[in-house]
């Protein structure tokens, strides 16, 4: 593993390296903060992914036709896999995979806030895929070039499924806008309930983000938390107007002078109280979370005997 107490020269070498927009990889030395910043942001970002499959994932036995349901289970899967590929990410850092999921299920890392919401009708699945995951497409298109390497490379191949997701989800609230009254009632209310929630998984406002400059100036980051959110605003307002949605918004108009749409304040202190374990499903959430977790242990111990008594035949061999 790296070194912790650096040379001048490793440390050098290390701002060179950010300066000259090139990878950290995990056997560089890095500074600990770095190391401890990027274990955070991936952790926090594994655990969205797996906490995630929850809402959309109650709906997978009572999708309204076989083909809605091929496709959610295998969207949810795929969510299930970005979990294992950034679990993975972090194992690179050093981080240990039991030891993250522990801190999750006690409540001592966080997840989205996001998926502390209920999924309360189908037309919800069509709303995460298409808002959802298409915030999550604008927040992670960046972290591609994002500073640790392993992150970045894995941010390539999540953005090409999470954008696969998002079309999905507007291609079914099309279906249902181009159905029944009672369709298109059943998908405005989807908006309305998801769209300020959406707007918080940007984080913070910039001026209340405490990570945000330390996390740019290593080039983890390569937008501010508001920089992004205004994005994905300007992104989906024509969205919204083809499939004929209102979005839950007095205040959201087009302004020619800044060239880009002015919007309403975020309830700060509703997302405060999600991040806090006050959301609708916190308590939910990580109950369901811990019951898989309690559940899978015998598969784990099966495969690390498994694992072990290979280990041993193979030194047998040798
Ligand atoms: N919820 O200083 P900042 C998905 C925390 S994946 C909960 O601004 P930072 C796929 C933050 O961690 C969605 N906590 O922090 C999918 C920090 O905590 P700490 C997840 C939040 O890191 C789709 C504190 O507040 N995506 O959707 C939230 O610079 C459909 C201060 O905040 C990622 O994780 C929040 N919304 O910026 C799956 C993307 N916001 O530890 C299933 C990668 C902030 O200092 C179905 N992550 N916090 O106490 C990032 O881009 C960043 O970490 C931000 C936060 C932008 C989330």
């Amino acid at each position: 593993m790296t070194a912790t107490a650096p040379d001048a020269g490793l440390a050098e070498q290390f701002e060179r390296t950010i300066a000259r927009d090139q990878r950290v990889e995990p056997r560089d030395w890095m500074p600990e903060k770095f190391r401890a910043t990027v274990i955070r942001q991936i952790a926090q970002h594994a655990h969205s992914e797996i906490i995630g499959m929850q809402p959309e994932g109650n709906w997978i036995t009572r999708a309204p036709s076989l083909r809605r349901k091929a496709i959610l289970l295998a969207k949810v899967q795929d969510e299930a896999g970005h979990g294992l590929y950034l679990y993975s990410a972090c194992e690179t850092l050093g981080a240990d995979r039991t030891d993250l999921t522990e801190r999750l299920i006690t409540g001592r890392q966080k997840y989205s806030s996001i998926f502390n919401y209920p999924a309360l009708t189908f037309a919800d699945v069509g709303v995460i895929g298409w808002l959802v995951d298409g915030a999550a497409v604008c927040n992670q298109v960046p972290l591609c070039r994002s500073s640790y390497g392993p992150y970045a490379r894995a941010m390539i191949r999540i953005c090409k499924e999470e954008s696969f997701h998002q079309r999905q989800g507007y291609e079914l609230l099309m279906t249902m806008m181009s159905g029944t009254a009672g369709q298109r009632a059943m998908v405005q209310d989807a908006v309305d309930r998801w769209w300020w929630p959406v707007l918080m998984m940007f984080g913070p406002p910039d001026r209340e983000s405490a990570n945000t400059a330390q996390s740019m100036a290593w080039k983890i980051k390569r937008h501010t938390n508001d920089e992004l959110r205004q994005r994905f605003v300007d992104m989906t307002v024509p969205q919204a107007e083809a499939l004929g949605v209102t979005l839950p918004d007095p205040d959201l108009r087009w302004n020619p002078q800044r060239g880009a749409h002015d919007f309403g304040e975020v309830d700060w202190d509703e997302m405060k109280q999600v991040v806090a374990g006050n959301g609708p499903c916190n308590a939910e959430r990580i109950a369901q979370r811990k019951a898989a977790h309690d559940g899978g242990a015998w598969v784990r111990e099966a495969a690390a005997a498994h694992a072990a008594k290979k280990a041993g035949r193979e030194r047998t061999v040798a």
